[in-house]
């Protein structure tokens, strides 16, 4: 866990050294500081500094403390003081998520049917390599899929696209004709995410990074602030086509991203991303369940009528069969019990939340964040630099 300090500094001859002078004089070993024109005052200057995790908390409050008596006009925000955890700041910091993903070791690996095939598994760590090798600004590669994968693919595509018009909410329906115009949508080839990545930065803005499985959900989260989604390339294993637990093509290409072509749902993507940016470990499990309940489970009434707009829902054709039947039972949507739901992670869900209009879950979210998420400063995007700022309470 980093620990930072965010110091606003007069612009004036030397106002810094005498600031890490007081640092130095209390043992506070830095690792990183960058410098940028302050947002809170144009004779200022802010210095963002990363603290050495081996410093002692007290030699940092107390240099803390002098800091504040330094000059009136400095303003120190202690980003680090309650432990607040490592966050992106760009968009190239999403190179430094640790893509040893979750897959084996957690629960997904019990009834992962394609756990027990050494080939399957075999191809699946060849994919993964794409991943790991993948640098933001790189070319996502091609993959070339096998006959076998293809036949899943087609299998799914086949029984989801006929269950799309009745089960789906509009919004899967409107873009889903435009990804086979110009992704290359269709039941014979699986279409291959550099494609997409630029058709979703042409209509959102939103881009894809390849992964190599589930990411924790604060990495996956923190990716959504700047409008990147983290996408799987390997396809669920052959014997599962109806479900899998795990992420894989059919989930990203057929459950999320056509609702990444939709500005709105873009936009509340992000705000739950911008969220998740140095929130507590509580605070992102209750951002995780949010998530879980709206993009990749969420139901909502489309004139008069339940419908599906979660991934989860729209990319399996048992579950999405299984939403709209009274075998689960639907509540409600209210952000305020959803956030605290316990859920499965490898069966259909027992319960779903179904929000009155796909806006009003949005709002509904937004407000509750809003009133839920406490961060100690201020966070903006900056979409002409793709970072964010942090912003002093002063
Ligand atoms: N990782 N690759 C990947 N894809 C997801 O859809 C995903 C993830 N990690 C966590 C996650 N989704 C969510 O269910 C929440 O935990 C945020
Ligand atoms: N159960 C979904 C499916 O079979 O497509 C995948 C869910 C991933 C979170
Ligand atoms: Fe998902």
């Amino acid at each position: 866990m980093a620990r930072t300090l965010l110091m606003a500094i007069p612009h004036r001859v030397g106002a810094l050294k005498k600031a890490l002078n007081i640092l130095s004089k209390h043992d506070v070993n830095l690792k990183k500081i960058e410098s940028r024109p302050s947002k809170i005052g144009t004779s200022l200057y802010d210095f963002v500094v990363d603290v050495e995790k081996e410093v002692p908390q007290q030699k940092l409050d107390s240099a803390v403390n002098e800091l504040k008596k330094l000059d009136a006009a400095n303003v120190i925000t202690y980003l680090g003081g309650s432990n607040i955890p490592w966050f992106p700041r760009k968009i190239s910091d999403l190179d430094k998520f640790n893509q040893t993903v979750l897959s084996a070791g957690s629960e997904l690996e019990s009834d992962h049917p394609g756990f027990n095939d050494a080939e399957y598994r075999k191809r699946r760590l060849k994919i993964a390599e794409n991943a790991l090798q993948f640098k933001h600004g790189s070319a996502i590669p091609h993959v070339e899929y096998t006959k076998g994968e293809l036949e899943a693919w087609k299998q799914v595509y086949n029984k989801l696209t006929t269950l799309y018009p009745t089960h789906a909410c509009s919004q899967l329906n409107y873009v889903l004709p435009m990804l086979q115009q110009n992704c290359g949508y269709s039941e014979n080839q699986i279409p291959q995410l550099q494609d997409i990545h630029n058709f979703l930065k042409d209509t959102t803005g939103f881009r894809l990074r390849p992964v190599a499985g589930l990411l924790s959900s604060r990495d996956f989260l923190n990716g959504l602030a700047f409008r990147v989604f983290h996408s799987t390339q390997y396809i669920r294993h052959e014997s599962s086509p109806l479900y899998t637990p795990e992420p894989d093509v059919c989930h990203e290409l057929l459950g999320h991203v056509p609702l990444f072509a939709d500005p709105d749902f873009a936009d509340f993507s992000q705000e739950i991303g911008l969220a998740s940016l140095a929130a507590s470990d509580d605070d992102i499990k209750r951002l995780g369940t949010l998530y879980w309940f709206t993009v990749e489970y969420g139901l909502c009434k489309q004139e008069g009528q339940p419908k599906a707009y979660g991934a989860g829902l729209l990319s399996s054709f048992g579950e999405l069969e299984y939403c709209l039947t009274d075998k689960p039972e639907i509540r409600p949507f209210e952000p305020e019990k959803v956030a605290e739901q316990q859920y499965p992670i490898t069966t259909y869900q027992p319960v779903y939340f179904m929000a009155d209009s796909f806006d009003r879950a949005k709002e509904q979210t937004k407000a509750w964040a809003a009133k839920n998420m406490h961060r100690p400063f201020a966070i903006r995007y900056n979409p002409y630099t793709l970072s964010v700022e942090v912003l002093t309470e002063a």
